[in-house]
């Protein structure tokens, strides 16, 4: 079991309510836990990668405080990549990419009124010096590949696992385009 960290009260949470002893490479963190059913995929892909995590709820409006704190400490704790998801005035990937030098990957968590345009807009319109890599709405599953090829830039064994999950890739299309070719 990956995560170290869950906060989220009366989430639905099976294997990422117990704590890793290993420290924390990535963090995950949300607005809200309605965005829990998007952002558990970026758990589920580190977990397949065997990347510890940390996953909680931090939210820059109703908890600003908490947010600043975290953001200031995730370096200083061991973490080399921050997933922040976040939907309608998503303001909390690049409040947190504002206080800390780490990558931050937003995800803009698709919105009832707007279908996640206003999310995705809010993230990916940041100010010249702030930048946060935005990955399309609801994807958290590439916010989370996006992470492991950060880390794997350092992690020889990590980029060897990104290479096999590339070949696998391609090898599931080409029987794909075999069988439909007869
Ligand atoms: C944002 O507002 C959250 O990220 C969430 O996507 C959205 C709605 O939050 P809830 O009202 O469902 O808690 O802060």
């Amino acid at each position: 079991l990956m995560a170290r960290a869950l906060i989220i009260p009366g989430a639905s949470v099976h294997w990422y309510d117990k704590p890793d002893a290993r420290n924390p490479r990535v963090a995950i963190i949300m607005g809200s836990d309605s965005d829990l059913p998007i952002m558990k995929d970026a758990a589920e892909v580190l977990k397949t990668f065997d990347v510890p995590f940390e996953i909680t709820i931090v939210s820059a409006h109703r908890t600003p405080e908490r947010m600043y704190s975290y953001a200031l400490s995730a370096k200083n704790r061991g973490i080399h990549a921050i997933i922040a998801g976040a939907g309608g005035a998503a303001h909390l990937p690049g409040m947190v990419a504002s206080l800390t030098t780490l990558p931050v990957i937003g995800v803009p968590v698709k919105t009832a009124a707007m279908n996640g345009v206003d999310s995705l807009l809010s993230i990916v319109q940041m100010p010249k010096g702030v930048p946060v890599a935005t990955v399309a709405i609801g994807n958290a599953y590439n916010a989370a590949l996006l992470a492991i090829k950060i880390l794997a830039v350092g992690d020889s064994s990590l980029c060897d696992r990104l290479s096999q999950y590339q070949e696998d890739m391609e090898q599931s299309v080409l029987i794909k385009a075999e069988k439909l070719e007869g």
